[in-house]
């Protein structure tokens, strides 16, 4: 099969943007930086990197006659927001577990940003004292068993949709859709960065520009500090999903590159660096960056910028996934 042949339902706004950051690019005296905005990619609460994975999931959540999409986050998950939108938008419920995934003090964490905005979306918020872990849980599964047992019809989505059989082909598909635009623009990008933790984001791209002609490096900036686990994570859904549309060959070890060094020392909790990335992404360009995923990522992207491990002749595409709404909680940062 090739990505092609797998159904799409349209939750986004078509291609997302793509644009330079040339006072981030000066400032930082090396590569040429670009952004592609998944933060702006659809009207369902915000978007995000989820809503395009939601889009090749839903054709077979309808399918499956399901009225109940199940999924599992932090408090502050992005992931469960979207899938509440998508499950408002299609006329179905969403169950989402909310586990105590971040120590952080923050007493407004369970009240604002992303868990508002699925309560406001008529989603059941469950909060679960469990910690972090990006694997299956117990919890879910029960979920998944109460939503049954209460006569409902579940369809179970994994934790950022990642360990689901399609969780990789929206952004493999990304992947087309960006050498699409790059082609437009008559310019070829030799590095993307993006953001990794549940994995099937960069996985997907992995995939995805497996199949183009011209070789670039996918840095993944690990957000998790369960690296490991992320690491495996990515080059099992990246190896999987390679296999889903018929890339006809096998990724080699060098394909996978998930880098660590910007995630600190627990997930969810900036660190110095996360916060310079920030303040300069928002002082020189306006544009937003979270405290949780895509605020470490830039910090990544900030440091092989000035070391010239990206070199400076490089065209570089930071993938912005969303994540803005988590802001909220960590209010006590910018006062
Ligand atoms: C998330 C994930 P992956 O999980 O696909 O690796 O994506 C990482 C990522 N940026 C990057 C943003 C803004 C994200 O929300 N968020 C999770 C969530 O529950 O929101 C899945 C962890």
């Amino acid at each position: 099969m090739a990505l092609s042949d797998f159904e799409r339902y349209p939750l986004t706004f078509g291609p997302s943007p793509v644009h330079e950051l040339p006072r981030l690019s000066a400032h930082l005296g090396g590569a040429r930086i670009w952004a592609k905005r998944e933060d702006v990619n659809s009207g369902l609460a915000f978007g995000g990197n989820k809503t395009r994975k939601l889009e090749y999931i839903v054709p077979d959540a309808i399918a499956q006659g399901a009225d109940t999409l199940v999924s599992i986050g932090g408090y502050q998950s992005n992931h469960t927001r979207q899938v509440a939108a998508v499950a408002a938008k299609l006329g179905m419920k969403a169950r989402l577990v909310q586990e105590n995934w971040v120590d952080w003090p923050d007493p407004l964490s369970d009240r604002v940003g992303n868990i508002q905005l699925s309560r406001i979306m008529g989603a059941d918020v469950r909060l679960d004292a469990a910690g972090f872990d990006i694997g299956i849980r117990s919890s879910w599964e029960a979920a998944i068993k109460d939503v049954e047992d209460a006569g409902g019809k579940p369809y179970p989505i994994p934790a950022g949709a990642s360990e689901h059989r399609l969780g990789g082909l929206g952004f493999a598909n990304w992947a087309y859709e960006f050498q699409q635009q790059e082609a437009e623009l008559g310019i070829f990008f030799d590095t993307i960065v993006v953001c990794t933790v549940t994995g099937s984001t960069h996985a997907g791209m992995i995939a995805g520009f497996a199949g183009q002609d011209r070789p670039r490096r996918v840095i993944g900036i690990d957000a998790s500090a369960t690296i490991e686990k992320t690491r495996a994570q990515v080059g099992r859904i990246a190896r999987h999903t390679a296999e889903l549309i018929g890339l006809g060959r096998e990724l080699r070890e060098e394909e996978i590159t998930v880098l660590e060094g910007w995630a600190g020392d627990f997930y969810g909790i900036p660190v110095e660096s996360t916060l310079d990335a920030i303040r300069l992404t928002g002082s020189l360009e306006g544009m937003i960056v979270d405290p949780v995923y895509e605020g470490k990522s830039m910090a990544g992207l900030i440091d092989l910028v000035r070391s010239r491990d990206i070199p400076a002749s490089s065209n570089v595409l930071y993938a912005h996934l969303g994540g803005q709404p988590a802001l909220s909680a960590y209010s006590g940062l910018f006062r």
